[in-house]
């Protein structure tokens, strides 16, 4: 039992609350879930020290603490059970829905016994909500409108938290003596910034025993199905399919299961048109085949390996990240496939955080993280206070000068070059809030939308941005937060034209929650020429690490080392920001 899952039965215990109109109650809960959240420790193990143990933990008082150990004692919290059967709405899957809260959930419930998100849907379009007390036309149209991307978000999970599953995954398997190779498969291995599932293909002479090694994974909450070949379990809400295939056609497997379907149909009419058969077992040269009353008929030209298997198609191995069927092949044929940039290729992060604003870690901390990682570079830049930047997190322009000091003290002894920057907030106008002669005044200027990140077009807004002076790079241009917030609805052409002609970059904000730009509109940066920039973000050392999420996602976009600002030498970066 993991602590998130504790974390989770109080965030919900918390909505709970609040749905059935509790006051002041709620708000202790959240702050007790992120609490646990956050705890370094196993909590199920102080639990098992009785509630005094768990109560030690900041912000969870001891009717909490009495739940915690109730929870890891019995399974279950019967005031919790009671609460879901007062209100029978999946509260998790609706609260998803943007403007949908928890009240609104008791309230729709109530009134019109909403229970679901296809309940919720179809009240909004037989105009039922509207018609609510307290609710309007305006508030039912956007509940409307939300629904799908809930939808979604319910069904597909974050790479970023799906990655270390299939990665956990892969270690465990190739422990194993039956196991030849492991990889993944599918959307995971294309890292796409979503997964529906996590597919993992395994080549063994010894099926059987290889499924059983999956079983005993460790992290295996459950099993959903099991057969000799395949098996699929669930881990952390997240299904896990692994298929073993045998070594000699382990290689067409790879390819078939990583898809996509798009690039495979392409692949596949290609074999057609030159008299062979592509599928999961092989390439076959059925040229000289009457009918093909078998999947294997013919004679076999490759399989075992996925390089051969393109190879015998006329086509390089593509990255799995360009496999969407986009003009991949094309491109390939034309010899204009791209060098994609690789981690190994970033010198330096430019936009990351500090204690002085909402980071975890000093400026010399942080420093010293990024040389650990092998960066020749360091960019401090934290918040400027503004719109959307809340409480004491952003800094005063008079707190900007006096870190200015403070960044030179840490750089004169680092063993890396250091930058000072800032985070600084677009207005809901495109407006730059923070002090343009101060903006001057910095080595770099992420300029990021914190405020009115609802639905709208934006992108007179965004090119505000990018066309002030200052601004060298637009941090997590739509603010999206991947199935959470849509984010600005933005024209990606348009933006990157504007910003190619004002040489900024367009920040690969690499936060696996945001991935922000994505993938196409990367694609669109690179087309029209405008610089990218693969950003962590990163509030503490650790984060440093999201790195390769930035980089896939970057590499999704079909960019090279050139198109990326991070991975060119000094003499280009000092130019590109003005120094
Ligand atoms: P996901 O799981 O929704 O994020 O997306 P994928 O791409 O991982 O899709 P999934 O898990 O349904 O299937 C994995 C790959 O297997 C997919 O990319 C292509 C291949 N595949 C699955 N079903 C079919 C099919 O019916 N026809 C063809 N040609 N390929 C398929
Ligand atoms: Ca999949
Ligand atoms: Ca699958
Ligand atoms: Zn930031």
């Amino acid at each position: 039992m993991r602590n998130d899952e504790i974390a989770g039965l109080l965030a919900e215990f918390a909505d709970r609350l609040e749905a059935t109109g509790v006051e002041y109650k709620p708000s202790a809960y959240r702050r007790a879930a992120e609490n646990v959240r956050e705890y370094p420790g196993a909590i199920e193990g102080l639990a098992a020290d009785g509630p005094d143990a768990v109560a030690e933990i900041d912000r969870v008082g001891d009717a909490i603490a009495a739940k915690i150990v109730e929870y890891v004692d019995t399974g279950e919290i019967e005031e919790l059970a009671e609460l879901r059967a007062e209100l029978p709405a999946d509260i998790e899957t609706l609260t998803r829905v943007e403007g949908v809260g928890p009240k609104t959930v008791g309230t729709l419930y109530e009134e019109l016994g909403v229970e679901t998100l296809a309940d919720l849907e179809a009240a909004a379009e037989a105009g039922e909500i509207q018609e609510v007390h307290g609710f309007g036309p305006t508030t039912e149209e956007n509940i409307a409108e939300n629904v799908a991307f809930a939808r979604e978000a319910a069904e597909r999970t974050r790479l970023g938290d799906a990655r270390p599953v299939a990665e956990s995954l892969l270690t465990h398997l190739r422990a194993h003596e039956a196991v030849d190779r492991a990889e993944t498969a599918g959307s995971i291995r294309r890292w796409r910034d979503t997964v529906g599932d996590v597919d993992v293909l395994a080549a063994s002479a010894d099926g059987p025993s290889v499924i059983d090694q999956f079983r005993a994974w460790e992290a295996v909450d459950d099993v959903i199905e099991a057969g000799d070949q395949k098996a699929s379990v669930r881990v952390d809400g997240v299904r896990v399919d692994l298929r073993v295939v045998v070594p000699d056609e382990f290689g067409a497997a790879l390819q078939y299961f990583t898809g996509s379907m798009d690039h495979n149909v392409v692949l596949r009419n290609r074999a057609i048109d030159r008299g062979l058969k592509l599928n999961e077992y092989g390439v076959f040269d059925v040229s000289d085949v009457a009918s093909e009353t078998d999947q294997r008929v013919g004679d076999r030209v490759a399989g075992r390996t996925e390089a051969g298997v393109y190879d015998a198609l006329g086509l390089p191995a593509f990255p799995p990240e360009l496999r969407e069927g986009t003009g991949e092949i094309d491109a390939a044929d034309d010899g204009e496939l791209p060098e994609l940039v690789t981690v190994g290729d970033v010198r330096g992060d430019l936009h990351t955080h500090t204690e002085w604003s909402d980071g975890a870690n000093t400026i010399r901390e942080m420093v010293e993280a990024a040389a650990a990682a092998g960066y020749d570079y360091h960019c401090v830049t934290d918040h400027a206070a503004g719109p959307g930047v809340f409480g004491n997190v952003g800094l005063s322009e008079d707190e900007l000068r006096d870190q200015i000091a403070a960044v030179e003290d840490v750089a004169a002894d680092a063993d890396i070059a250091v930058y000072h920057g800032v985070e600084a907030n677009v207005d809901s106008d495109g407006d730059v809030t923070t002090d343009d002669d101060l903006l001057a005044e910095l080595d770099v200027v992420v300029a990021s939308p914190h405020s009115t990140l609802g639905q709208g077009e934006a992108t007179g807004r965004l090119v505000g941005a990018v066309e002030h002076p200052a601004v060298d790079v637009l941090g997590h241009p739509t603010g999206r937060l991947i199935n959470e917030r849509a984010g600005l609805s933005v024209d990606f052409q348009r933006l990157a034209e504007a910003t190619a002609a004002a040489n900024t970059a367009l920040e690969v904000n690499a936060n696996p929650a945001r991935l922000d730009l994505h993938g196409e509109a990367v694609r669109a940066a690179v087309e029209a020429g405008a610089p990218v920039a693969v950003d962590t973000d990163a509030h503490s050392p650790p984060e440093l690490d999201n790195v390769r999420y930035g980089v896939r996602t970057a590499r999704r976009g079909w960019a090279e080392p050139g198109d990326v600002v991070n991975t060119w030498d000094d003499d280009r970066l000092r130019s590109f920001l003005g120094l």
